[in-house]
C-alpha cells in the first residue's frame, strides 16, 4: 500500500475510533526495551533504541504523540533541571526503536528512562515505570587489565581446564560494582566462592579474530571487604575441536583471560580491579572439556574453596600476562545461552545389548545432571544419542567423530553430582556406563540449554500431529540457536550455516524474538566475508573462506529483511547495507554480461527428494537456474532497501539490475510456453514466489507447479524450495494441494517424521526410513531446523497473522486466515514489538467463529474468507452498522479496523 492511501486509511481509522472509542480509555505505557533488551547493562550502541507497548482498555487506540525523558537516576526523571535528556512532546505514532537522541553517553554510565503518549483523544498517559540501559566500557584505552595466560601451555588438543584466582580487599562502603569480563576459550566466573552470572558459553562466539564479546556483571551486592574472584576457563570453540577434519584451534592455541572490576564507592572515590601478573593459576578437576567430545570430570582432583577468600594458593603458578588485542572487544548485542528448563526422563531401557539407557522423552539440547554415590575413583560414563535403531539400541554412528561422552570420576562422600561445564550434547537418550548400584529416574536430570529468546508465538490447530510438528519446530529452533544459528548440535558440525539460517529466518521469527540474536550475528556475516564480497558457508567462519553458495551466502540481505519486517528495525538495514551490496556485486561479477549466474559451486536444492528408481532418480533442479533466481532476488531486494535508506541511486541501479536478470532468467530457462527447463516444484516455487515470470506466463507455469505436485502427491523438495512450497501453492489458490502435502503421513513429507515419534525436524525427509533403518551416518542429524521453515506458513496463512512490508514490524497487520485440510479450528498467538497479536478460528456447528487481538497503537486490515458483508457479526453486532470501512473482494469480505478484541461469526457452509 503507497503511503496515501495508508494516511487516508489511518484517518478513515481515526474517524470509525471517535465513534466507538471510549472517550475515557485507560491506556498504560509498559514493557520499556533499549536494543530489544530489558534493562541491558554493558550495551556499546551509543545512540540506542528505545521500545515501549501500550496496553489500553479502549480500542482503536494509536499514540499521537510520545515524550521521553532520561535521567541518571529514576529519582531525578521527576525533576526537569535534572535531566540528562527530554525529547519533548513528539508528535509521533512511532513507539518501536526511537532513537535515543540526548548527548553523548559516556563508558559505564546508567541511566533511567521512561515515557508517556498522547493518543488519538490526545488524552495522556501517566508516566511508565522508569527502566534504565547501561553503557559498556566504549573506548579500547579504558581497558586497564592485561590478558593472563597460563605460562607454557599452548596446545591444540584438549588439556585441563584452568583455574584462574586472586584476591582483593576494600575498605569502604560500595556504591556500584561491575565486572567487564572475557576471555579466549570459554570461561565461568566466580566471585567468593558463588558463580558470578547463570550465563552459559560466555563469551559466546563470534569471528573471534575480529570481534570478541566481553559481558558485564553487576556485582554490587557480592562484594565484602576480603574478596576472592575466580574463573575457570575452558577451549570452546576458540581453541577445541570444531568444523571439519579434527581441527582444533582454529582461532588460537593459548587460552586466555581478561578481566576488569570497577567499584564505585559511596564517598565518590573508585577502584579498578584487573587481571594482571599477579594472579594465580592451576589446573584442576576437569581434565578435559571440547564441544563436540563430551567432559572428563576427576571429582578427586577438585579443589575446595579455590574461588573464596583464605585459600591458600601457594602451590599454583603465577599467571602470565600475554600480549592479545584489546580493540576488538565488543559489547554483546544478543542474548546469553542459559538453562532454561529442565526435563525428567521418562523411562529406563535395557537395551537387547544390555545397555542402560534414560529416555528423556525429547530430543533436546543441553546436558544431564547425575546423582550417584559410590567409592572414590568408581567412573561413570554417559554417553548421548538422538535415536535407537530399529532393535532399540543406543545409536550413535550419526554422530560421526563427536564422542559425545562425559566422564565422571567419583571422590566417594555420599551423594555426588554431577554436570558438564563447557560441553553440550543433542540426545534424546542417554546410556550410563559403570554407574555405581542400580540407578533410578530422579538420578538424571536433562538440562536444557539455549540463547534465552523470548518465546514469542504460538501455534495450535485441530490436529494433533499438526501441533506436534509445530512442537518439533520450536524444540528444533531451541536446541540450534545457541548464540548462532546452527545447522545442528550433536555431531562434529554444530556450525552457522547460512543456508540453513535464511530459509528459517522467518519462522524462527514468529517462535521467539530474534531481533537481538540476528541483530549480533549478522555483524559476525559481515565481519568474516571476503574482501571480494564472497560470504563464507558457515559464520563465524571456521571453514576458512569456503563460501560463495547460491541461497546460502543470500542470508546477508534475508535476514536482515526479516528483522526489517518483523521488527521495523531500519538501523540493520543500514548497518549491514555495505555487507549486502558486496554480496550481490559478487554475484554480478561472478554471473557477468548474460546475467546468467552459472559460475560457483552451489549446494542447490540440497538434499531434495531422492529416489532409487532407475527412471526417476529424484527432484534436481539445476544449480544454475536456483543461483539466477536467488541473484535476482537478492537484487531486487537490495534496490527496494537502498530505497528504505535513502539510497536512492543504488536503489535504481540495483532495481534496473535486477530487471535485466529477470529477462535473461526467462530466456534461459523458461519456455515460451511456461515450462521451466528443470521442471520441479521448486523451480516453479522460485520462479513464482519471486515473481520472475512475465504475466502472460504465470498462469501456465502455476499450472505445471500444481500438476507436478498433483502428478507424486507428495513434495520433491530439499532445502531452497521446501520454505516456498505451501506459500507459493497458496499464492497460486492452491491450498488444497498445499493443505494435502502438509496433511501427508508417508515419506517424503512434514508429518512422516511426526509419525514415526519425532520430537524435533530431521535434517532429511528419511532421516529414519519405513523399515527402522537409517539413511547415510555421514549427513542424518535429527534436530536439523531447515524443513522446519514450513512454520512459517502455518502462522502466516493457516492461522492468518501477516506483517505488511509497507508497515513494517507489525504497525499494520494483515489478518487472513485459511480453512483447509479438514481442519476444524487453528490459533495462532504473537508476541509483536506492540504487544500480542491473536488470530483463531474455528467451525462451531454451521458457523465460523473467528478472534482476533490488534495491539494499541497498531491497526489492520482483516480478509474474511468465505463471507458475505450482511452475514457478519463483529462482537455480536451487525458488521455493516459497526464497520465503516469495509468491502466485499470476491469470496471475501475485507475491512479495516483499529485496536481492540473483536469476534467475527458467520455461516461457515462455504469454508466446510
Ligand atoms: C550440511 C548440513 C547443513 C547444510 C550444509 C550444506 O552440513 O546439512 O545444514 O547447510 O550441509
Amino acid at each position: 500500500m503507497n503511503q496515501r492511501n495508508y494516511l487516508i486509511r489511518t484517518a478513515a481509522i481515526l474517524i470509525l475510533a471517535m465513534v466507538s472509542t471510549s472517550m475515557l480509555a485507560k491506556n498504560t505505557v509498559k514493557s520499556l526495551v533499549a536494543e530489544y533488551l530489558v534493562n541491558p547493562i554493558g550495551i556499546d550502541v551509543k545512540e540506542p533504541r528505545l521500545s515501549w507497548q501500550i496496553t489500553s482498555d479502549g480500542s482503536n487506540v494509536l499514540q499521537s504523540a510520545y515524550e521521553i525523558r532520561v535521567a541518571d537516576s529514576p529519582q531525578a526523571l521527576a525533576s526537569k533541571n535534572k535531566l540528562i535528556w527530554s525529547s519533548g512532546k513528539v508528535e509521533s505514532n512511532q513507539s518501536v526503536n526511537v532513537i535515543y537522541g540526548g548527548p553523548a553517553l559516556k563508558s559505564m554510565q546508567r541511566v533511567y528512562w521512561q515515557v508517556r503518549i498522547w493518543d488519538n483523544n490526545n488524552k495522556v498517559s501517566k508516566w511508565s515505570e522508569p527502566a534504565f540501559w547501561e553503557m559498556g566500557i566504549l573506548e579500547p584505552e579504558s581497558w586497564e587489565a592485561s590478558w593472563i595466560t597460563m605460562e607454557d601451555e599452548k596446545s591444540v588438543t584438549s588439556l585441563p581446564c584452568h583455574y584462574y584466582r586472586n584476591e582483593f580487599s576494600t575498605s569502604k562502603k560500595v556504591k556500584s560494582a561491575r565486572v567487564y569480563v572475557t576471555s579466549h576459550g570459554l570461561y565461568q566466573l566466580f566471585l567468593n566462592g558463588k558463580k558470578v552470572s547463570d550465563d552459559l558459553f560466555t563469551p559466546g562466539w563470534t569471528t573471534y579474530n575480529k570481534r570478541l564479546q566481553y559481558q558485564t556483571y553487576d556485582v554490587t551486592s557480592q562484594i565484602g571487604s576480603e574478596n576472592a574472584i575466580g574463573a575457570i576457563l575452558s577451549d570452546g570453540w576458540y581453541r577445541g575441536k570444531i568444523g571439519w577434519d579434527y581441527q582444533n584451534g582454529y582461532y588460537g592455541d593459548q587460552l586466555a583471560l581478561l578481566l576488569q572490576l570497577e567499584i564505585n564507592y559511596t564517598d565518590g572515590t573508585s577502584e579498578t580491579f584487573t587481571t594482571g601478573d599477579e594472579w594465580k593459576v592451576a589446573t584442576g578437576p576437569i581434565l578435559s572439556s571440547s564441544i563436540y567430545d563430551g567432559e572428563t570430570y576427576d571429582a578427586r582432583l577438585e579443589i575446595e574453596g579455590w574461588s573464596a577468600t583464605g585459600f591458600d594458593d601457594g602451590k599454583w603458578q603465577n599467571a602470565e600476562v600475554t600480549n592479545q588485542p584489546k580493540d576488538i572487544l565488543v559489547a554483546p548485542q544478543g542474548v546469553p545461552v542459559k538453562a532454561t528448563q529442565e526435563i525428567k526422563p521418562i523411562e529406563i531401557i535395557t537395551t537387547l545389548k544390555g545397555e542402560l539407557v534414560f529416555d528423556m522423552g525429547q530430543n533436546m539440547v543441553g546436558w544431564v545432571r547425575m546423582k550417584v554415590q559410590g567409592k572414590k575413583g568408581d567412573q561413570v560414563v554417559l554417553k548421548f544419542a538422538e535415536v535407537l535403531d530399529k532393535e532399540g539400541n543406543f545409536y550413535t554412528d550419526n554422530l560421526r567423530s563427536a564422542e559425545c561422552t562425559d566422564t565422571y570420576i567419583l571422590k566417594g562422600v555420599g551423594e555426588e553430582v554431577f554436570e558438564p561445564h563447557f560441553t553440550f550434547h543433542g540426545f534424546r537418550y542417554v546410556k550410563l556406563e559403570g554407574f555405581p548400584g542400580i540407578p533410578e529416574l530422579e538420578d538424571i536430570t536433562g538440562v536444557v540449554i539455549h540463547s534465552d529468546m523470548d518465546r514469542t508465538g504460538t501455534f495450535t490447530c485441530s490436529d494433533p500431529l499438526i501441533n506436534q510438528l509445530q512442537q518439533n519446530i520450536q524444540w528444533g529452533q531451541r536446541g540450534n540457536f545457541l548464540d548462532v544459528p546452527t545447522d545442528c548440535p550433536q555431531r562434529d558440525e554444530r556450525l552457522g550455516w547460512t543456508g540453513d539460517a535464511q530459509v528459517f529466518s522467518m519462522t524462527a521469527a514468529y517462535n521467539f524474538d530474534v531481533a537481538a540474536f540476528y541483530t549480533k550475528w549478522m555483524k559476525d556475516v559481515a565481519a568474516d566475508q571476503l574482501p571480494n564480497g564472497k560470504v563464507p558457508h558457515v559464520i563465524p567462519d571456521v571453514l576458512r573462506g569456503d563460501g560463495g553458495s547460491t541461497a546460502w551466502a543470500d542470508v546477508t540481505i534475508i535476514v536482515p529483511w526479516t528483522v526489517y519486517k518483523i521488527y521495523g528495525d531500519k538501523r540493520i538495514l543500514d548497518e549491514q547495507y555495505a555487507s549486502m551490496k558486496a554480496w550481490v556485486e559478487y554475484m554480478k561479477s561472478d554471473a557477468g554480461d548474460d546475467y546468467l549466474w552459472t559460475e560457483g559451486s552451489h549446494f542447490g536444492d540440497w538434499l531434495a527428494y531422492a529416489t532409487i528408481n532407475s527412471d526417476y532418480p529424484g527432484a534436481t533442479t539445476e544449480k544454475d537456474l536456483i543461483a539466477t533466481a536467488y541473484y535476482y532476488n537478492s537484487t531486487k531486494l537490495l534496490g527496494k532497501i537502498a530505497g528504505i535508506i535513502g539510497n536512492k541511486e543504488d536503489a535504481e541501479k540495483y532495481d534496473s539490475l535486477s530487471s535485466k536478470i529477470k529477462k535473461a532468467f526467462v530466456l534461459e530457462y523458461v519456455t515460451p510456453n511456461g515450462r521451466l527447463v528443470s521442471h520441479t516444484q521448486t523451480a516453479y516455487a522460485l520462479a513464482l514466489a519471486f515473481d520472475l515470470l512475465p504475466e502472460n506466463l504465470k498462469g501456465k507455469a502455476a499450472e505445471y507447479f500444481a500438476n507436478d505436485v498433483k502428478k507424486f502427491g507428495h513434495l520433491t523438495t530439499g532445502f531452497v524450495g521446501t520454505p516456498l512450497l505451501c506459500n507459493t501453492l497458496s499464492a497460486i489458490g492452491r491450498d488444497d494441494l498445499a493443505f494435502m502435502l502438509l496433511n501427508r503421513k508417508e515419506y517424503p513429507s512434514w508429518l512422516y517424521p511426526v509419525t514415526k515419534g519425532a520430537t524435533t525436524i530431521w535434517e532429511r525427509w528419511d532421516g529414519q526410513k519405513p523399515d527402522g533403518t537409517f539413511q547415510d551416518v555421514g549427513m542424518n542429524s535429527f534436530n536439523h531446523y531447515a524443513y522446519g521453515a514450513i512454520g512459517e506458513w502455518l502462522y502466516g496463512h493457516v492461522a492468518g497473522i501477516n506483517v505488511d512490508v509497507e508497515n513494517p514490524g507489525y504497525k499494520h497487520i494483515l489478518f487472513s486466515p485459511h480453512v483447509g485440510g479438514g481442519l476444524t479450528n487453528a490459533n495462532a498467538e504473537f508476541m509483536s514489538m506492540y504487544g500480542e497479536v491473536k488470530s483463531s478460528w474455528k467451525i462451531e456447528g454451521q458457523e465460523f467463529v473467528y478472534e482476533i487481538v490488534i495491539p494499541a497503537n497498531t491497526t489492520a486490515t482483516v480478509t474474511l474468507p468465505e463471507a458475505k458483508v450482511e452475514q457478519v457479526t463483529i462482537n455480536s453486532s451487525a458488521l455493516n452498522e459497526n464497520v465503516d470501512d469495509l468491502k466485499e473482494q470476491g469470496n471475501a469480505v475485507v475491512l479495516n479496523l483499529g485496536s481492540g478484541s473483536y469476534q467475527f461469526r458467520y455461516p461457515a457452509d462455504k469454508l466446510k
